[in-house]
């Protein structure tokens, strides 16, 4: 009895994957869709090849809530400062009147450029309109602007020339959701709801036309605010409007936070194709392998202190050092990614000490490393412990990032298949050679001399490939 209860529940559960079996035989069907992403595979045009190679960015958060900083009265808000508009500690209408104190005087775009320029950014994104609505550019469609407020003058305009003077990238960072606009709404409730939509619909197709007119210089849009309910219900306007800017300014990159196919996917579309030129999901996470990134370009943007975008003075919790943030540079271009970091300068403009600190530090260290970092990707070596290989693009040079030196002092690398080193050396000083131990077929040591390490540091490897099998040392042992 028990044994053909068990035969029978065999026999049910043999029953029940049946379909599951089947399911993973037979190829996945292709949903038909006429909003889901556009392309397969990489963009493989000139701008995006020179977004690939950026390796590190700057983002910029400047806006209204700068001035509050993350507190009001006094009392700290526990939010991430340039959300303090949503609490419920301030009116509304309140927070709107900062507009009247907005008058940034020690605000100097070719300072900040400079400061990026030396820190090693290649490119900067920065936000023309954050959730609250207001407007660093003098907007045709908003009173809400700087235009309006005692500084008047074009912030973005400002911006995208100091940088592009730099020879540094602009991208325009766009909230579509609007806090401050009547029309606004998370949902689509009502007719009256769909009525306003329409008009909120007009409205940022408006103020997206005229950043990209006003700011021809500017490379793409970092768009945000797009996961609620009202925006992801618009793909087939989302849709049109992207084709629309991208015939407006070719080469224009878009990543995959701008809209969402008609079943409600975003970032990747119902066929889990990526939606857009990159990857924008990675927000303040980096991923572990290059299986997390399924072959898209991606690029990660990281806070300094836990999650604080916009001012805050209170600058609370763990605030990341420099060799945490170069550590982050080189784990993301290991795995074919860019790395951007945040800056929130203050109400009156000036980018805060301890950020102007972090700029020149990563920039002293990327003056001697860049190599490492720019043009580079993913070199499809086995992770070693000690830290990260890159690969310069379009060719075989391979660096291995080093930021935890083994008590043993000896650096291990695996090359993959016929590869064998024939020369590494220190990137400060190419004198300082390690010769490589080889202590198994395709396994190394790079023995270092010296294991007090202040700082990280890269190993030029030069490789070859081997003649032939017959030539090597060692054997594949037989099983
Ligand atoms: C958004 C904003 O709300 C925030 O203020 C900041 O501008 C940041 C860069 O973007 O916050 C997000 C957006 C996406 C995720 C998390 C926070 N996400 O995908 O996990």
């Amino acid at each position: 009895m028990k044994k053909l209860l068990i035969a029978g529940l065999g026999l049910a559960a043999l029953m029940s994957l049946q379909p599951l079996m089947a399911q993973q035989t037979s190829p996945k069907e292709k949903i038909n869709l006429m909003h889901g992403s556009h392309r397969a595979g990489k963009r493989m045009d000139a701008a995006m090849e020179k977004w690939r190679g950026y390796g590190l960015g700057q983002f910029i958060h400047w806006g209204l809530y700068a001035i509050p900083g993350g507190e009001w009265n006094g009392k700290p808000y526990n939010g991430a400062a340039e959300w303090i508009r949503s609490w419920n500690g301030i009116p509304n209408s309140t927070y709107d009147s900062l507009i009247y104190k907005f008058n940034p005087t020690a605000f100097d775009a070719t300072s900040w450029a400079k400061s990026a320029k030396q820190m090693g950014a290649k490119y900067v994104t920065f936000t023309t309109k954050h959730h609250d609505g207001f407007c660093m550019w003098p907007s045709k469609y908003s009173k809400y602007t700087v235009a309006n407020s005692p500084y008047k003058k074009d912030i973005v305009k400002a911006v995208v020339d100091a940088y592009d003077k730099e020879g540094i990238d602009v991208i325009l960072y766009f909230s579509v959701m609007d806090w401050s606009h009547p029309d606004w709404r998370y949902d689509l409730k009502t007719k009256e709801d769909s009525i306003a939509f329409e008009r909120f619909k007009k409205f940022t197709r408006n103020q997206l036309i005229e950043l990209l007119t006003n700011y021809p210089k500017a490379k793409g849009l970092w768009f945000d605010g797009t996961w609620d309910k009202s925006w992801v219900k618009q793909a087939a306007f989302a849709d049109e409007l992207e084709t629309e800017m991208r015939k407006l300014r070719p080469g224009l990159i878009i990543g995959s936070r701008f809209r969402a196919d008609e079943n409600g996917k975003r970032h990747f579309d119902s066929n889990g194709v990526l939606m857009g030129d990159y990857e924008q999901g990675w927000e303040r996470k980096i991923p572990n392998t290059i299986e997390d990134v399924h072959g898209n370009d991606w690029d990660c943007v990281m806070t300094v202190p836990e999650n604080q975008w916009g001012y805050n003075k209170a600058w609370n919790g763990h605030i990341k050092t420099t060799n945490e943030l170069l550590e982050m540079t080189a784990k993301c271009v290991s795995l074919g990614g860019n790395f951007v970091l945040n800056f929130g300068p203050q109400g009156d403009g000036a980018i805060r000490n301890e950020e102007l600190t972090l700029a020149k530090q990563i920039g002293d260290w990327m003056k001697v490393n860049q190599a490492a970092i720019y043009n580079c990707g993913y070199a499809a070596y086995d992770k070693q412990d000690w830290g990260y290989f890159t690969k310069k693009n379009d060719s075989d040079q391979i660096y291995m990032l080093v930021f935890n030196v083994p008590v043993s002092g000896a650096l291990r690398v695996k090359t993959p298949g016929k590869t064998t080193i024939s020369k590494a050396y220190l990137l400060a000083n190419a004198q300082e050679t390690f010769l490589p131990e080889e202590i198994s077929s395709n396994e190394y040591f790079l023995h270092l001399k010296k294991k007090d390490h202040q700082q990280p540091f890269v190993i030029v490897l030069e490789t070859a490939n081997k003649q032939d099998n017959n030539g090597t040392k060692y054997e594949k042992a037989k099983i």
